[in-house]
């Protein structure tokens, strides 16, 4: 089988979706930070459509930040892609739709070159620096969202200008060197599911700044713009099996294809320092304020998703289909959505809750997916703040009870203790991992107590202020114990009988 390339895309079968414009004369107006399987299924399918309404200036440099594996995959395949697009036709069937991406036009290793992601910074062309580097990326405690100076990556990078190994790190160096050779001020984009992340990327790029030259930083602050987005779409992590399949659909040889659901969503505030794709041509909508939509998707998507993970990846559910299928999971799921989480959103509008809510069930009952709880399930630390734990403050300070949203902050404690119901093992893939499993090992795994509930929840970088907190205490009391004892099954069918609300 060939490799898939430019000098053999155009003998794919006609169902795939291909670049229609001439890639040589793409240039490279943005540079991507972490060029996982999210952003290709995301942001480049959007810029796609941009590129392929005619405005070339938008090709991307996609830079990997620690391994050479995608850059090795695309580099034959001269940065051409699959995105496969599953669900389920309406006999239930899995299907899929292809599409080859061209708009990733060259590929960096940042170990291997860091000075070549500075100039990619640097480079007249480039008007975009784009992120998905994930939470643990921003190298922030995630209770606050402040930098921290004390983080290894950090303290290497202040010390190494040439060669800095954090995506802060490169951001600053990258735009000293822009503005050293009279080049104009860029947007710095972050694409990650933290809230106001652009808030917290630009606290992050400005703290750095300050400390490596004062003057920076406050050009940075004046020129450069940081826009929030909310970003939204199913991206499970490819496998050996979905390579091969995606090959033989298209004849030809996909090393690094990705796969993603058909709903897609991307509102993004239109606060460029320059110019920017006309995205709405791939579906995203430029908003000028993301803070409602991000609220909306990091409580309602990822706040269940992380519950469903929890809960999953402990009872031995492995997908989320799989999961959703329970009928008391997916009960309890539905019911954190309309009685917990919906209450504490604002109203958007034109926006339907009980119909976002249907249809993300639907989402995640897609077969065609099987997306692995234990894929969501990583980096809890960095996630449950803003996934669970704002939910949790808002109705702790009106006064409203939490027996639900409790039960995916239990879930997840009792994850620590590293082995699912079955008995089998499974390792805890998390920035805090060994304090967190030695944490649990001193208070839960000695016995469910209120004392041993207080010590996990003092654990500062994920609880902070939540710390002694009484209410939250009591209600994961109770949930731990059912946990403990009777295992996911029989703790769901009490908490939809309400009868674990303390
Ligand atoms: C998931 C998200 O892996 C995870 O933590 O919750 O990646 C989720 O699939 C996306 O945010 C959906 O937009």
């Amino acid at each position: 089988m060939n490799r898939l390339n430019d000098h053999t895309v155009g003998a794919l079968p006609t169902a795939v979706m291909r670049p229609a414009y001439d890639r040589a004369a793409l240039k490279t107006g943005i540079v991507h930070l972490g060029l996982g399987a999210f952003m290709r299924a995301h942001m480049a399918a959007v810029t796609e459509a941009a590129i392929a309404a005619g405005d070339l200036r938008w090709g991307i440099v996609g830079v990997s930040l620690r391994q050479p594996d995608t850059r090795d995959a695309l580099q034959p395949q001269d940065g051409l892609y699959t995105l496969a697009i599953r669900d389920a036709d309406a006999q239930g069937q899995p299907r899929q739709r292809l599409q080859v991406i061209g708009a990733v036009r060259s590929l960096l290793v940042a170990p291997e070159n860091p000075g070549a992601v500075l100039d990619a910074i640097a480079a007249a062309d480039t008007r975009i620096v784009s992120l998905t580097v994930t939470e643990k990326g921003y190298c922030h405690d995630p209770a606050t969202g402040a930098l921290r100076l004390d983080h290894p990556d950090i303290v290497h990078d202040l010390a190494h200008a040439e060669a800095p190994r954090s995506a802060i790190g490169m951001l600053v160096f990258g735009l000293q060197r822009r503005f050293a050779q009279g080049r104009g001020p860029l947007t710095l984009m972050s694409l990650d599911n933290l809230p106001a992340n652009g808030r917290v990327l630009r606290g992050a790029v400005l703290r750095f700044a300050e400390a490596v030259d004062p003057a920076l930083a406050r050009r940075i602050a004046a020129e450069c713009r940081f826009p929030c987005s909310m970003v939204d779409r199913i991206v499970p992590r490819t496998t050996d099996g979905d390579r091969a399949a995606v090959s033989q659909a298209l004849g030809a040889e996909d090393h690094w294809p990705v796969l993603g659901e058909p709903f897609f969503d991307w509102a993004v505030e239109d606060h460029f320092a320059a110019d920017r794709p006309d995205w709405t041509l791939g579906g995203a909508r430029f908003v000028a304020d993301a803070e409602p939509f991000e609220r909306l998707k990091l409580r309602m998507v990822n706040g269940t998703h992380s519950s469903i993970a929890y809960l999953g990846a402990i009872a031995g559910w492995q997908t989320v289909d799989q999961a959703i299928a329970q009928a008391p999971l997916r009960e309890h799921i539905e019911a954190l959505m309309r009685d917990e989480i919906e209450p504490t959103l604002a109203d958007l509008p034109g926006l339907d809750l009980a119909r976002y809510r249907s249809e993300l069930l639907a989402r995640y009952a897609n077969p065609a997916l099987a997306h692995r709880t234990q894929q969501i399930a990583m980096d809890g630390s960095q996630k449950l703040p803003q996934r669970l734990l704002g939910t949790v403050r808002d109705r702790l300070a009106q006064g409203l009870p939490v027996p639900r949203m409790a039960l995916g902050i239990a879930a997840w404690m009792h994850y620590l203790r590293g082995t699912d119901e079955l008995g089998q093992p499974y390792p805890i893939d998390d920035p805090h991992a060994a304090e967190l499993t030695a944490l649990y090992q001193r208070s839960l795994a000695q016995g469910v107590t209120v004392e041993a509930v207080h010590q996990m929840l003092s654990y500062a970088p994920v609880f902070g202020d939540l710390a002694g907190s009484a209410p939250l205490a009591a209600a994961l009391l109770g949930t731990l114990q059912s946990l403990q004892k009777h295992g996911v099954r029989a703790t769901l069918d009490a908490v939809n009988r309400g009868e674990l609300t303390p």
